[in-house]
């Protein structure tokens, strides 16, 4: 009989397991019988897009976390698949920040080419994961929501890729039930022109506040608060944006700050970071981990301490995105296979979670971080056959993107780097990217 995995979630990390067992099959070897759950009607994970928010067709809590007129947040020479470079995919080389649609092109362009569709069952979620402690293996309980009919089947070993940005992390402060604007989440942001000429209010000092802001600030908005609970982002902001200590209280139109200032605003949006989120998973097998480099509970970042037939891909903080989760899927694929044996001493694998996570702790910055990270993609890609690449040359991509964010963060999306797959430049976008107020396919490639 051959072993039957369960993938869950075709977003980027369950499309990279599916794209490491298919290459193994294109080499001849003899791979599981691979099925993927994915509950949107199509793959791409956060990257496709939809208007929805709150609750889909089905009833179903909308996955999607990302909106309109969103540009990569980091340079795309740092998550360049190995096996798959842009010049592949695009025919020649393009600008170094793409749009959601040109990355999400990009994604589906791979898959695309290893066939795996048939492996996906869309439109399905998964309700619930048992471990059978008897038989050794896992039943799964999901639901076609097109037929409107759950059904189980039973699996030698569960990979876990369901993200980790989508359930949002949402704080309650004083007076949000009598302010008369709109309080959201960064989750339900869709569109920066639902916010021209407003006044605007953010919580939060990490990514979705500093892009959130940024996209309002390019289509019109009057003024950005951004309020940061611990420190500020720092950057040169423009004339109309101000960060201010925490917020305090808010009263029908005004918010209120800890340094005793306020401001009248029209709108909150709360960019306060998501929560891991697995509700179809039980307490055995359930990860509980805060947003970080060194998850809890993941022996080498991927396979579950407590049983290590679970596997959990992409569940770390990034700055290395596609190309990290291939390292893992490669490597968690290696297990499976048998080729990358799991010490069977729970010890050892504790032991490696407590190691990783003191390794963290000792970084001080982000240049730390970002090396960390670097090194931990390294170490996977050593132990498997996913091609080696430029680590750490992609750790310089980050660390120009870093400054250049320092130099101007309105403008470091102007910049161009170097592929660490083809050693070939980006070439500098047509348009800056204050003025391209346009982010179709068809303009950014127009280079
Ligand atoms: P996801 O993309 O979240 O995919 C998970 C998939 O699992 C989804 O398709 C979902 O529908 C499915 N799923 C979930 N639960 C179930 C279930 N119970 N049953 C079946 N299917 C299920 N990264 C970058 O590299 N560059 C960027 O510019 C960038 N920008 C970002 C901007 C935003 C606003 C956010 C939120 C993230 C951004 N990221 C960016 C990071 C992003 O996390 C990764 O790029 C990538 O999408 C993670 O892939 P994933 O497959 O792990 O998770
Ligand atoms: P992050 O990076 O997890 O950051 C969450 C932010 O929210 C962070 O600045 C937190 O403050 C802040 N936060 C969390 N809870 C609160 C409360 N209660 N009050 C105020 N502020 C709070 O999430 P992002 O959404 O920015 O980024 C996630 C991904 O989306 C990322 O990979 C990007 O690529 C896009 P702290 O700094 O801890 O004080």
């Amino acid at each position: 009989m051959k072993k039957r995995v369960a993938v869950i979630g075709a977003g980027p990390s369950g499309l990279a397991q599916l794209r490491a067992f298919q290459s193994a099959k294109a080499k001849g070897e003899d791979i599981p019988e691979v099925v993927c759950f994915e509950k949107q009607s199509n793959w791409g994970g956060l990257w496709n897009y939809t208007w929805r928010t709150g609750l889909d067709e089905h009833g179903e809590p909308v996955h999607c976390s990302m909106y309109r007129y969103l540009w990569s947040n980091g340079p795309k020479e740092g998550l360049e698949f190995a096996d798959y470079s842009f010049e592949e995919h695009f025919g020649k080389q393009i600008a170094s920040y793409p749009p959601r649609a040109v990355l999400f092109d990009y994604i589906e362009g791979r898959v695309k080419k290893a066939g795996v569709r048939d492996w996906i069952r869309f439109s399905t979620t998964v309700r619930m994961v048992k471990y059978n402690e008897g038989k050794g293996n896992f039943t799964v309980t999901v639901h076609d929501l097109k037929a409107d009919r759950m059904y189980e089947e039973d699996f030698d070993n569960v990979i876990v890729a369901s993200g980790h940005f989508s359930v949002p992390n949402v704080p309650e402060y004083p007076g949000f039930d009598k302010f008369n604007g709109r309080v959201l989440h960064a989750h339900d942001f869709r569109d920066a022109r639902e916010f021209a000429g407003k006044d605007l209010l953010l919580l939060g000092s990490s990514y979705s506040a500093e892009d959130i802001g940024s996209q309002c600030w390019k289509y019109g908005a009057k003024s950005i608060t951004v309020a940061y609970r611990n420190a500020p982002m720092g950057f040169k902001w423009p004339d109309n944006w101000k960060e201010v200590p925490k917020l305090v209280r808010m009263d029908e139109s005004t918010a209120y700050f800890a340094d005793g200032t306020s401001k009248k605003v029209d709108a909150v949006i709360l960019c306060t970071g998501y929560k891991h989120h697995f509700p179809f998973l039980p307490d055995d097998l359930r990860l509980k981990t805060a947003n970080r480099l060194a998850t809890n509970d993941l022996y080498k970042g991927v396979a579950y301490v407590h049983n290590p037939k679970l596997f959990y891909v992409g569940m770390q903080d990034q700055w290395f995105t596609f190309n990290m989760f291939d390292a893992q899927a490669w490597w968690v694929r290696d297990a499976i296979m048998g080729k990358i044996k799991i010490p069977t001493d729970k010890k050892v694998l504790v032991k490696d979670v407590e190691d990783r996570v003191k390794h963290e702790d000792a970084g001080q910055d982000a240049h730390d971080a970002i090396h960390y990270q670097g090194d931990y993609v390294k170490e996977l890609i050593a132990e498997t056959d996913y091609p080696s690449f430029d680590v750490d040359g992609a750790c310089e991509a980050f660390f120009e993107w870093k400054d250049h964010k320092k130099q101007d963060i309105m403008a470091f999306r102007n910049h161009a780097y170097k592929s660490v797959i083809t050693g070939t430049m980006a070439p500098v976008h047509h348009t800056p990217w204050k003025d391209a107020l346009e982010d179709s396919m068809e303009s950014y490639l127009r280079n």
